[in-house]
């Protein structure tokens, strides 16, 4: 998901190309403000956190790009290619290192597990509206 400042900033475009460019496949995405409810949903662990208050104002402060990536460890890869949470200490060439700045406006969100991919995807998505699909030839494009 890139979140509202990534979205604000125009980097929408950047990150699909990244995650296309590595050979994900793209499910589904969506420009959407989240309502309340959905981001409680998604940050449910964080609830009790200190930054919560300010991580919620932060997604409900304008539309997020949501979506859905398949691919070989998708989650693991998207998790590498998105970087460390503080975008202060992410790596070089990750989004978050390459793009942000502040632990409170990191850019993207990301899942950190299938179980959590799988919930997450269920919060946002209904199922029809994944999208399933075969690329032309994939052997080609795959082992
Ligand atoms: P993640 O997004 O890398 O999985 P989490 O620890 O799950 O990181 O935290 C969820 C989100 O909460 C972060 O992406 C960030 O937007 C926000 N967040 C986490 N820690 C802090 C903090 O210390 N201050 C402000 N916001 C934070
Ligand atoms: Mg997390």
């Amino acid at each position: 998901m890139v979140k509202p400042d990534g979205v604000q900033r125009g980097l929408i475009g950047e990150i699909i190309s990244r995650f296309e460019a590595k050979g994900l496949k793209l499910a589904a995405a969506k420009l959407e403000h989240l309502p309340e409810e959905r981001v409680v949903e998604q940050y449910r662990e964080h609830l009790e956190k200190p930054f919560f208050p300010g991580l919620k104002a932060y997604i409900m402060g304008g539309p997020c790009f949501l979506m859905v990536w398949e691919g070989k460890e998708v989650v693991a890869v998207v998790r590498m290619m998105i970087g460390a949470t503080n975008p202060a200490e992410a790596a070089p060439g990750s989004i978050r290192g390459d793009f942000g700045l502040d632990i409170g406006r990191n850019v993207v969100h990301a899942s950190d597990s299938p179980t959590s991919a799988m919930r997450e995807i269920a919060i946002h998505f209904e199922p029809a509206g994944l999208i399933d699909y075969s690329k032309i030839d994939e052997s080609v494009l795959y082992e």
